[in-house]
């Protein structure tokens, strides 16, 4: 029968959603992004044809709309009921925007070796609008579309699998007023819960990939765009979180007016974490996830968000 200790978390209480449904989950979400980002796609089946052992995510991201329950909390709920933590707030006051990250349980059944959605479980990073914050004339866009559909909230994570909307689609020119003004916003009226991106774990690779500089590099002698905001790499102050990455796919959109518009998508982040000090003497066989950099850091994180910015979409390569 089926062994009901696969869905108990690491302090042995019984987590509300099982496993492979929330990995299912997941693998709808990855299946949606990269369906709709051929970047993602390329990048992931070229690492793979370099590092054929298991590929880990580091971490997904998703956007949101802090205003009427449409927040962090409308999918942070998800990812809380199947035991995960939440960890630190990272606010972005001159993006007017906060957010928050999730640590994933101890406990899981996965496949040993497994990779992507079916590997280590990925932490969680979402981020919202402070909406408040807006001009009148975005806060009004804003609230028309969650306003009228006030309990899509409700089905934040249904959304972000299915890659539907959970409002009405916009009209080109809401979308433009809200990319005036914000870039973040404009995309969240778009692309609603869709996956942001998902990380690659670097110093999870096997192959000499395993070194973020090689993987970037490596990519950019491939012909692949990299997100150059505050330089190609973001280091945190203490030198333990190194990240990248590449600039976001467009999409050709649809807008409710009939207007059809090439509008930014998805992109992929590369993230390598370093052994912490007090861990150096630890011989590196025995090295896990837990003795490296943990967490997110606001100043890289600042410049990750612009990987969807009409600025890096336009850069000429190199
Ligand atoms: C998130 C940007 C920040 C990170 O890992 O710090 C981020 C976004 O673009 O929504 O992904
Ligand atoms: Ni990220």
């Amino acid at each position: 029968g089926v062994s009901m200790s696969s869905n108990k978390d690491s302090h042995g209480s019984s987590s509300q959603v099982a496993e492979p449904f929330f990995r299912s989950v997941l693998g709808q979400m990855e299946t949606v992004y990269l369906n709709r980002n051929p970047t993602p796609r390329s990048v992931l089946e070229l690492v793979r044809s370099v590092d054929d052992d298991q590929l880990c995510y580091d971490h997904l991201a998703f956007r949101t709309f802090g205003i009427g329950g449409y927040g962090i909390d409308s999918l942070a709920s998800f990812f809380l009921d199947y035991g995960y933590t939440q960890m630190d707030e990272l606010r972005f006051p001159a993006k007017k925007l906060r957010a928050l990250w999730f640590a994933p349980p101890h406990a899981s059944s996965a496949v040993p070796g497994g990779s992507g959605v079916d590997g280590p479980l990925p932490r969680v990073f979402i981020s919202e609008l402070l909406v408040d914050q807006m001009s009148t004339q975005t806060q009004d866009v804003i609230r028309k579309y969650t306003e009228t559909s006030p309990n899509g909230r409700k089905y934040a994570a249904l959304s972000s699998a299915l890659g539907s909307l959970p409002w009405g689609k916009p009209l080109s020119s809401e979308f433009e007023q809200l990319a005036r003004e914000s870039e973040y916003a404009a995309w969240t009226l778009a692309n609603g819960y869709a996956l942001n991106h998902v990380t690659i774990s670097v110093h999870r690779l096997k192959s000499h990939l395993n070194k973020i500089k090689k993987l970037n590099q490596f990519l950019e002698e491939r012909g692949f765009k990299l997100n150059s905001e505050g330089g190609v790499l973001k280091v945190s102050p203490d030198g333990g979180l190194l990240q990248s990455s590449t600039v976001a796919d467009s999409l050709s959109f649809k807008f409710s007016d009939g207007v059809t518009k090439s509008i930014p998508c998805s992109y992929i982040e590369f993230a390598e974490r370093l052994v912490l000090p007090q861990f150096q003497n630890v011989p590196e066989s025995d090295i896990k996830e837990c003795h490296r950099r943990d967490g997110f850091e606001v100043g890289n994180a600042d410049k990750i968000f612009e990987s969807t910015n009409q600025e890096q979409l336009s850069r000429r390569t190199g």
